[in-house]
């Protein structure tokens, strides 16, 4: 027995052994755990850090967590906790700290029922950071006394230790992450701020700082609401009118068996749906049982409710499409046990939540529709008039079909179509002005190039109903040339082309252009942009030569840097538009597979995306001016 024990002290013991060959397999197959090794896994590792503190913060033993961005790729994340209890973990004989920072899947296992209850999207935690770590420091506060810890690549770098006395108490984090795994290690401020005031308003209360101390990028931040969600759907409805509607942001909760649901919404004067839901703080962006409970109850409330106060007839009925024209709501459901219908957590599937959020929705709108009637009526006339618009849109839709059926063919008269037929080999251009038309015709490859001239204003879509967008005359030849439909009808194997791309001048009226694309696209044809068919064409600003050298400039430092080279008399003229240049410039310049660049249009974060439609091509003007002063410098290239 002693020689047992002895022998325990110099080698490892299967527990022991279990956790580096877990750490390990994190190290081989990082994808299996942060689910991608880019820039998006990178932001993952402080999403899993920062979790443990929000768990905290729902704990009720947090107020305040900091984040920040070192000069040296290392990043913090500090919270005013209770700190990890300082003891030994009996089972392993390792310090808990140690435990939670090596062992794959601690937290829960290890610490009890029910402790974790926000999950990052793969539900790893602090184990998984360590292991994709260069180093982690670990400071932690608890009962008077400061310990730390070092790992460097998930191993133990420097023990377990008491290091001194304080008053403070919490957990404090510093990594780096492993530059031999990630594609990228600079962090994006924007794509962690944006997530921590997502944070910060899923979890009421919570304060988060954030701070970039790297060279030339200072800046700090504070996200703190109070409202929780009512001060999210505030901020999403920002941009927007909500006066004409209803003046308050809705507010419903709910609790059952320990799961909390909260809902909050509030109907703004666009046609649009904006709905997002969280399961435990993650963005559930399939849906689930909590957004289905919630579509049913307010389906049923709303017709309730119209048909008491007599203006709907006992037949008709309001679609769910109708009453959720113009809402904006947060769906925010805790669950101990949340069930995930897949892998990437993207879609909640435990039937009870339905039932709750349901039974909430049913009792708490019917409460505050008897209380506010004056707020209900005004969304059910909003609902019916939505009714009325989807009826409209349907004829119009079906109009525009048969009329291509009376023509004998379905494309458009101005389209000139390419030989190939297989979609994954074709482009479509969708060309601003019939003079650029005309070139971009004569310089195509006719054989996967089809050329589309667009004809007079692109409409705004942002400002118009359904059954307008359906029967513009702007749009009908779009949507014919790309033959997948649009809105209800839409059908991706439809696609004509593989590429859609947009070639518009490079000027303010270009831009406008372009913009106007992407919001129909965005608004009626998303899965185009998700799947990476629509791209912005990149023309030249600049032509310059010097006797028989013709060189081309797409930007003012590209034009200076050529004129340099080329020295001696040279000439430079800016091109006013895609008119002026002939067919051979177009093609060598911006639409040779070979020679050219296009942009491929991303949604990276569909609620940015939204806000940033919402801005350019609402009506506010206030907010619109501010984006557009804010991001003067930027206005040349949108990348959405
Ligand atoms: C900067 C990141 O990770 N904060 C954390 C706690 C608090 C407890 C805890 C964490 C107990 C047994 C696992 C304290 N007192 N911030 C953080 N704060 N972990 S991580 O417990 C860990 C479990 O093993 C904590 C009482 N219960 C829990």
């Amino acid at each position: 027995m002693e020689e047992t024990k002895e022998m325990q002290k110099n080698t490892y013991n299967d527990e022991q052994i279990q956790v580096l060959e877990g750490l390990e397999a994190v190290r081989k197959r990082p994808g299996m755990y942060i689910g991608t090794t880019s820039l998006r896994g990178l932001h993952h590792l402080v999403y899993e850090i920062v979790d443990n503190s929000i768990d905290e913060a729902l704990a009720g033993e947090c107020d305040c967590i900091t984040v920040t961005l070192h000069p040296d790729d290392s990043v913090s994340v500090q919270d005013d906790g209770r700190g990890i209890p300082a003891g030994i973990n009996e089972k392993l004989g390792l310090p808990t700290l140690e435990v939670v920072y090596t062992v794959l899947h601690a937290g829960g296992k290890f610490g009890g029922e029910g402790y974790k209850i926000a999950g990052g999207l793969h539900g790893v935690g602090a184990s998984v950071v360590n292991a994709l770590s260069e180093w982690v420091e670990v400071e932690n506060c608890r009962d008077g006394h400061v310990y730390t810890e070092r790992f460097e690549r998930g191993a133990v770098a420097r023990p377990f230790c008491c290091v001194g006395e304080t008053d403070r108490h919490g957990l404090y984090v510093r990594f780096k992450p492993d530059s031999t795994i990630f594609e990228e290690t600079v962090f994006d401020y924007e794509t962690l701020l944006n997530r921590m005031r997502e944070q910060a308003f899923l979890n009421a209360g919570v304060k988060i700082v954030m701070n970039d101390l790297r060279p030339g990028y200072e800046r700090s931040d504070t996200l703190h609401y109070e409202g929780g969600i009512v001060s999210f759907v505030t901020h999403l409805n920002n941009q927007r009118h909500v006066e004409s509607v209803h003046p308050d942001v809705i507010y419903m909760k709910g609790e059952r068996n320990g799961s909390i649901a909260e809902i909050a919404m509030q109907y703004n004067d666009s046609y649009n749906e904006t709905l997002v839901s969280f399961a435990n703080n993650m963005a559930t962006i399939e849906g689930g049982t909590h957004e289905t409970g919630f579509k049913t109850a307010l389906t049923k409330v709303l017709n309730d409710y119209a048909r008491k106060i007599g203006v709907l007839k006992n037949d008709d009925k309001m679609s769910g499409e109708d009453v959720r024209e113009g809402i904006c709501a947060i769906i925010s459901v805790k669950l101990t046990d949340a069930q995930f219908e897949s892998q990437t957590k993207a879609k909640l599937g435990n039937s009870e939540i339905r039932v709750l959020v349901d039974n909430i929705v049913t009792e708490k709108l019917t409460e505050y529709c008897e209380e506010n009637p004056a707020s209900a009526k005004a969304i059910i006339e909003k609902a019916l008039a939505a009714n009325r618009a989807r009826e409209a849109a349907r004829k119009a839709r079906e109009q525009t079909r048969r009329k291509s059926v009376l023509e004998g063919s379905s494309l458009p008269g101005k389209l000139a179509d390419c030989q190939e037929r297989r979609s994954e080999l074709t482009e479509l251009y969708l060309v601003e002005g019939d003079s650029a038309g005309g070139s971009a015709k004569d310089a195509r490859d006719s054989r996967y190039q089809a050329i589309l001239p667009l004809r007079g204003k692109v409409l705004n879509v942002e400002k118009s109903r359904l059954d307008k967008v359906y029967s513009n005359q702007s749009l009908i030849p779009i949507m014919q040339a790309i033959g997948c439909g649009v809105g209800d009808d839409f059908d991706v194997s439809k696609l004509r082309y593989g590429k859609i791309i947009i070639m518009a001048d490079a000027d303010v009226d270009g831009s406008h252009i372009r913009v106007l694309l992407l919001t129909f696209f965005f608004r009626h044809m998303r899965q185009l942009i998700e799947d990476g068919h629509i791209y912005l064409a990149q023309p030249p600003l600049y032509k310059i030569h010097k006797n028989k050298i013709v060189r081309y400039a797409f930007s003012d430092a590209e034009r200076d840097a050529v004129i340099e080279e080329l020295g001696g008399n040279v000439e430079a003229e800016r091109y006013k538009g895609l008119g002026e240049m002939d067919p051979e410039q177009l093609w060598e310049t911006t639409m040779d597979p070979e020679r050219r660049t296009i942009l491929k249009v991303n949604i990276t974060d569909a609620l940015a995306c939204d806000e940033i439609f919402s801005v350019l091509m609402g009506d506010k003007v206030e907010p619109r001016r501010e984006f557009i002063e804010a991001n003067a410098k930027y206005a040349q290239n949108l990348d959405i």
